[in-house]
């Protein structure tokens, strides 16, 4: 390191080596300077806010200083790499975080607190970094919380999207959308002005011949938008790694404005021309698991993938290696097929800009990348109309067809003359328009393609992916299992559990190695223990409960039993089953004697989650949970015996609270319909049972947990297709029960039935393609099951802790291991060696 600066300077340098605070004297001070300078703020006139922002600050700089130190060590290395190109990152919350991880929440605390503060009230003015919709987002946050856990050399390239997911107002029952307008003071970036890159659209392609008689294709004209750098550091817990999430910003190429329209006169054409360039990332399309074939999110995936793959090969050629070893350097994760153009794009500078041969640079371009699959609904695979390829990204067409040319050739030589087969598997869909079929270039273009849990990652094989397994052959496609960090997950969101755990397994050992939870089923007979345990939950339900109070409106019972359903709202995972079967409890108890009331089970039904602006079924579902829930919170026959929430703007640190609060999740989707889900995992390590369909990793958590842990219900995936083929249109036999149920809406007991009539008709006249009737029996009778269950309090706690011990395998530092060793080929840097290069010695 220091063998870079020239000798005479030296000395000065490394007598003025930075260091970041140590202790609380040390973080007060940094504390009052940021407030001072920083912020050009009187210490007298410091509020919460900007104790936040200096506190942040002082963190901040403590990991950029870090972060520099891994850089160099990662330099040094000069290791294989991966790079994770997510279009969501599902941050939350950074400050609480960085204390956590980097192991300097106590002093700050401290510190804090003799400068006048409470910690928890500081935590609380930061403002959640939510760039991303739901579970695909929050996976790459959990997945960077681990890279830089376990030290992998990792970086993660985004979009730094102006305005993230849309902030939800409930509104007379109605979800109203309000922009979230989250960059006004972020401590947590770095914009690297000098770090930019010009990105090409539309244009035109010609072919001319290079020095050496080579017909070479150039790609010219069009519009130019500069892509600027903000990066983002990510601290791994207890270790000095700190990897960096680098987000894309875009302006306008000529900087500010066209100087020289602006000196023409034509103002409004060169702000016009501004506007545009920003607006690429400006805004985070707010679907989940739906796809709808935008041309600026089209613009959106090529700037991003060009950017980062220009920022990767830049750093790859600093090494001045040959462009073989360009696989053995750099490891590219696919985040579902949104960055599937990094394929073409990294073709694309192969060929046409290095020169290389087009085999040569498949064969770099395949070895390179990996691609995860995180749905088989159809709605949500990725089609973009060739005829706008052809506009926006001329030369990435012709590659696009030449990549399908050679795949057809060589699959027309594995199996000659299967016409069908060709048609089903060629890259452009023979359709009225043509369509480019994201999934089979992103399969086409990897050596790797895996699902998120064991079902999921078989379905594919079986169905959406099957002619590609026949193809390359099985070995191709594999599995990883979802998985959560435990530090935010378990540490941060509920710190009274994590510090009983440490009480038992005899460290924090288990935040790196969560198999060691295991250790606390020694402790199932412990008195104290379970006591404690129980406490625990009990006073992170009256936090709920007051956060329910403060939001809703509504007076919950702390003691009675929290069934929690939040997650986006979508017709597959079901949100209306649930409130079905709500309405179906609550004419129950309608119909019962007070007498035979008293025997009920009390119930808190908790709702969450955002529905896509444009997608009206969800937002009907909305709609309804909030009108039930008006009806029966002010029904005096059943006062305590039943509340119905809906908790507004569902998010990363919202859902820091809820999760340790639930007693039983719901986990209900269709079988074979959720890939993973995560949620699941994080109720359960917060020691609440989960009611759940056989989907997704429920079937895993259930093999881990023992099936007399968690209650499932309903039809299995195998049995779904039969199952839709039987409900002939019109005379679909519904569940009676439901029936009834629907009778109730419609006689306007929930307001006006009309608002309803298709959540109702897509059960009872549209087929119930999600099984909502067939699954329904089997769910009212499992939540008997569940109050029953919970009667007995200590077989409940039981349940409880057993289930804890045994989620070890779904910490994503397990997810990470097995991606590292089977997909990405690369190695953790030891973060401390004799010879400071941080490899093996
Ligand atoms: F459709 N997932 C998500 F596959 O949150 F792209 N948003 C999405 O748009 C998609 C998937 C996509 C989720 C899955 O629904 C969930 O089951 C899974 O646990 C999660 O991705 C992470 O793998």
């Amino acid at each position: 390191v220091e063998a870079s600066i020239p000798e005479p300077q030296r000395e000065a340098w490394t007598k003025h080596q930075v260091s970041g605070f140590k202790d609380k004297d040390e973080f007060e001070s940094e504390v009052v300077r940021h407030v001072e300078t920083t912020l050009a703020r009187s210490m007298f006139n410091c509020d919460e806010s900007a104790a936040y922002s200096a506190a942040s600050l002082a963190f901040r700089d403590r990991l950029i200083l870090e972060w520099n130190r891994t850089q160099q060590r990662q330099t040094f290395a000069d290791s294989k790499r991966v790079y994770y190109l997510s279009l969501e990152f599902l941050m939350g919350r950074a400050l609480d975080n960085a204390m956590l991880n980097i192991g300097l929440k106590d002093v700050a605390k401290s510190g804090l607190s003799e400068l006048g503060f409470r910690i928890e009230d500081i935590i609380e003015q930061e403002h959640d970094a939510a760039l991303g919709n739901g579970g695909l987002g929050r996976l790459a946050a959990c997945f960077l919380d681990s890279l830089a856990s376990l030290n992998y050399p990792a970086w993660g390239y985004g979009l730094r999207y102006r305005y993230g997911i849309f902030k939800q107002e409930i509104i007379d029952g109605y979800q109203v959308e309000v922009p979230d307008y989250w960059l006004d003071f972020n401590p947590w970036e770095f914009p690297r002005h000098d770090v930019t890159v010009d990105i090409q659209f539309y244009g035109y392609v010609h072919k001319v011949q290079d020095e050496s008689g080579r017909f070479v294709s150039r790609w010219e004209g069009g519009e130019t938008v500069k892509a600027v750098a903000y990066d983002v550091p990510i601290p791994g817990y207890d270790t000095p790694s700190t990897n960096n999430l680098r987000l894309w910003s875009s302006k306008a190429a000529s900087g500010e404005f066209d100087f020289q329209k602006f000196n023409n006169g034509e103002y409004e054409s060169s702000v016009a021309d501004q506007q545009r360039a920003e607006t690429i990332s400006a805004v985070l399309y707010p679907n989940d698991n739906l796809e709808r074939g935008k041309e600026l999110r089209l613009k959106q995936q090529y700037f991003w993938v060009a950017a980062s793959l220009y920022d990767i090969v830049r750093r790859f050629k600093k090494s001045k290696r040959a462009w073989r070893e360009f696989p053995d350097q750099v490891a590219i994760q696919l985040n579902d097929t949104h960055p599937t153009l990094a394929i073409v794009e990294l073709q694309r500078i192969l060929v046409d800009l290095e020169g290389l041969e087009w085999d040569e640079a498949w064969n770099i371009v395949t070895a390179t990348f990996g691609y995860t699959n995180h749905t088989v609904l159809p709605e949500a695979l990725e089609k973009w109309p060739v005829g706008l390829f052809q506009h926006l990204l001329p030369r990435h067409l012709q590659i696009i067809y030449d990549i399908n040319l050679f795949f057809l050739q060589s699959v027309e030589r594995k199996f000659p003359g299967d016409r069908d087969l060709l048609r089903r598997v060629s890259i452009i869909e023979e359709s009225q328009p043509k369509m480019v079929r994201m999934a089979f270039l992103a399969i086409v273009g990897s050596h790797k393609v895996n699902g998120v849990a064991e079902l999921h990652s078989d379905l594919i094989k079986t169905t959406i992916f099957k002619d590609f397994v026949n193809i390359f052959g099985v070995d191709k496609f594999t599995n990883v299992t979802n998985g959560i960090t435990p530090r935010r997950w378990l540490h941060q969101a509920n710190p009274r559990l994590s510090a009983l755990i440490k009480s038992k397994v005899g460290s924090l050992d288990f935040l790196k190695d969560l198999t060691l939870l295991n250790k606390i089923e020694l402790s199932i007979n412990d008195k104290e223990f379970r006591r404690e345990w129980a406490d625990i939950k009990y006073s992170n339900k009256v936090r709920l409960a007051k956060h329910i109070k403060e939001s809703t409106g509504v007076s919950v019972d702390p003691s009675a039993l929290f069934d929690v359903q939040v997650k986006r709202i979508h017709e597959y995972k079901r949100q209306q089953l649930n409130i079905f079967g709500v309405i179906h409890r609550y004419l129950t108890l309608k119909a019962q004697s007070p007498e035979e009331r008293k025997k009920a089970q009390p119930r808190v039904t908790i709702f969450g989650g955002k529905a896509a602006p444009g997608y009206w079924m969800a937002k009907q579902i909305i709609h309804l949970i909030n009108t039930v829930g008006n009806v029966v919170n002010n029904d005096k026959d059943i006062g305590d015996l039943l509340k119905v929430v809906f908790l507004e703007d569902y998010n990363v640190s919202k859902a820091e609270i809820i999760t340790p609060a639930s007693d039983i999740s719901e986990h209900i989707s269709t079988a074979g319909t959720e890939a993973s889900g995560t949620s699941n995992m994080k109720f359960v390590l917060n020691g609440g049972l989960i009611i759940g369909t056989c989907d997704g990793a429920n079937i895993e958590i259930t093999r881990e947990i023992g099936e007399n842990n968690i209650f499932l219900f309903g039809n299995l995936a195998e049995d779904v297709e039969d199952l839709r083929h039987s409900h002939t249109y019109g005379n679909h036999q519904i569940d009676p029960d439901l029936a009834k149920v629907f009778e109730e809406i419609e006689k306007g007991t929930f307001g006006n039935p009309h608002d309803f009539a298709s959540l109702i008709s897509a059960v009872r006249d549209h087929g119930d393609y999600y099984l909502v009737s067939d699954d329904f029996r089997s769910y009212i009778e499992t939540h008997a099951l569940v109050d029953e269950a919970y009667k007995n309090q200590e077989e409940w706690i039981t349940k409880s802790i057993t289930s804890v011990a045994r989620m070890g395998f779904f910490s994503s530092d397990r997810c990470i291991n097995e991606y590292a060793e089977g997909i990405w080929n690369i190695e953790p840097l030891k973060t401390q060696t004799k010879d400071g290069t941080g490899k093996d010695e």
